[in-house]
């Protein structure tokens, strides 16, 4: 295609949002049910983004935002999660409740791509600019008072938008990142040396979500909707998808589950992945925010990937908020901090996870110290009450209470 010059003026609006992922329209719907102007940019077109099939539970905490913003009723689908998450160890099943007992609604069973839908509906339908088949976007004076973000649209014009912030939603491959200067940034990254195969199949989900541990690997299996279900295979971390064909995945599954009887269905997607957890600190560069999968990666185990784009997208759009207003900078100075907070402590419930139901299964790879050590944790999660509310508090996302001040003896 032939390129065609900018000629026009650039054009101003308040921020430019970049990735239209969950991260990208939740910000977008924020900052527009304020008031605020933005302009999202997504590089790949509608259909596309709206098809991509990832999280399934929407937590406590990130359903209570949707409804503080009068959002929860319209962008969120599926019905509530019961609570319940069983454990099946050696066959064996063992419920917890996973969640806290607060007053307010519980955790969604709503996919990501009914979320993604959902936002791009609304935010359309409220007037929102929603830009696809973006190419080439690149930032320019992130540490001015007015960056300006450049990109091409699909008949070839150049075009340049100036604002006042920028969001980077584009995800862990995305540009945004790139923009900042090298040694701003630091990423502190952890290769867990697992793989999993998932796959996403036409098949009854579960009863409750699933997770089997057993000496023959790992094994979940997630409700996705009515008549479908996301299962994961713990796997040598370099296998690739077509060395697990149909019959190998319901075997192993029927074996992990501890369940002969396991229906099977058409299986639509098939992919494998290394468990890899990643933080980059600080999450801002001048006029740029990291927003979600742009700043930090969990892994899977815990189900806070998604959740965690969900904290970071409020906090900025009441940061802007705030300081559109309010004149008040407290939230946009305050945002790096407050979301590693949060970010570090699902990093290490996920963490915490990921170990105990490996290790758990596993005398080879770990040895039987470590795999003692993680059924004395699964144990203690079955029968503490106090552990049990831990846990709970971990899935649930929401604040512990504030714990009162503790005597100092004087
Ligand atoms: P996304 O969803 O990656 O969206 C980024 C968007 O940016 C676009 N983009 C660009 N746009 C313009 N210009 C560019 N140069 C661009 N480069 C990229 C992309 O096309 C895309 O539309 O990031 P976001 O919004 O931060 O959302 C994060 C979540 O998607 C992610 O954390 C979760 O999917 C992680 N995750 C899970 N999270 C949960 O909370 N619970 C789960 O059960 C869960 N399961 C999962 C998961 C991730 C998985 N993958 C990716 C391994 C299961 C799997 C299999």
């Amino acid at each position: 295609m032939q390129e065609r010059e900018l000629t026009e003026e650039s054009e101003p609006t308040t921020v430019v949002v970049i990735g239209a992922g969950p991260a990208g329209l939740t910000v977008a719907n924020l900052l527009r049910r304020c008031g605020i102007d933005c302009i999202v940019l997504e590089r790949r077109s509608r259909e596309y983004v709206a098809q991509r099939q990832r999280a399934g539970i929407v937590e406590s905490r990130a359903v209570r935002m949707f409804e503080s913003w009068g959002l929860a009723d319209q962008v969120l689908g599926g019905p509530p999660h019961d609570g319940i998450l069983e454990f099946r160890v050696d066959g064996e099943s063992h419920l917890v409740d996973d969640s806290d007992g607060s007053a307010g609604p519980g955790a969604r069973l709503c996919p990501q791509q009914v979320l993604v839908q959902k936002l791009t509906t609304v935010h359309l339908a409220d007037g929102g600019d929603l830009r696809y088949e973006v190419a080439d976007v690149s930032l320019h004076d992130l540490t001015g008072d007015r960056p300006t973000v450049r990109y091409r649209s699909t008949d070839g014009t150049l075009h340049a938008i100036t604002c006042d912030f920028i969001a980077g939603c584009d995800g862990d491959h995305g540009v945004t990142r790139t923009a900042v200067p090298d040694g701003v940034l630091t990423a502190h990254a952890l290769d867990h040396g697992i793989g999993w195969l998932t796959v996403l199949a036409d098949a009854p989900p579960p009863a409750h979500p699933l997770l089997a541990i057993s000496p023959h690997g790992f094994a979940a299996h997630f409700p996705r909707g009515p008549h479908s279900s996301r299962y994961y295979l713990q796997c040598p971390p370099d296998d690739h998808p077509d060395a697990w064909p149909d019959h190998r995945v319901w075997d192993a599954l029927r074996t992990r589950l501890a369940d002969p009887a396991l229906t099977a269905g058409p299986i639509t997607d098939r992919e494998s992945f290394r468990l890899r957890s990643l933080v980059h600190d600080p999450m801002q560069y001048g006029r740029l925010f990291l927003v979600g999968d742009a700043a930090h990666i969990v892994s899977p185990m815990g189900g806070k990937g998604m959740n965690l784009a969900l904290y970071d997208a409020d906090l900025f759009a009441r940061a802007v908020r705030d300081h559109i207003r309010d004149h008040d900078d407290t939230g946009l100075r305050s945002y790096s901090q407050r979301c590693l907070r949060r970010v570090w402590n699902d990093q290490e419930f996920s963490h915490w996870l990921t170990r105990t139901v490996h290790d758990a299964g596993d005398d080879t790879a770990s040895g039987a110290f470590l795999r003692n050590l993680a059924l004395a944790r699964l144990d203690r999660l079955f029968t503490s009450p106090t552990v049990a509310q831990a846990f709970a508090e971990l899935m649930t996302g929401l604040e512990p209470p504030q714990h009162r001040p503790v005597p100092t003896g004087r």
